[in-house]
């Protein structure tokens, strides 16, 4: 997870693989430390803008990474635990109703 300024929107990214032999869609995704944690996926024509989507396919046996330049988690409105050397519980939500919670490590711009 990257936070530039505290208290200003953070990205998270991770890399997912699907080892269940179906495909599987990531429908949402919250976490006690964002008020809202949305999907969201960073175009580039025009300019940058960023866009919510409503699922991110994950196909069986494949893998979905959210990085910087495209998919990644949006959390709103960070708690004052969102800082660099915390870590922050997030969880994603799939369309079969399964969840996955992890441990997202905090860095600043520079990856410390
Ligand atoms: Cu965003």
């Amino acid at each position: 997870m990257r936070s530039v300024i505290p208290s200003r929107p953070a990205a998270g990214y991770f890399m997912l693989k699907n080892e269940t032999g179906k495909d599987r869609k990531i429908v949402s995704a919250a976490s006690p430390d964002c008020g809202m944690l949305m999907l969201h996926l960073s175009k580039h024509e025009g300019g940058e803008h960023m866009a919510m989507v409503d699922s991110v396919d994950v196909p069986a046996g494949g893998s979905v990474s959210f990085a910087p330049g495209g998919y990644h988690l949006m959390c709103v409105k960070p708690s004052n635990r969102v800082k660099p050397g915390n870590a922050v519980k997030m969880t994603l939500t799939f369309d079969d109703g399964g969840t996955l919670t992890a441990d997202f490590k905090v860095r600043n711009a520079n990856g410390e």
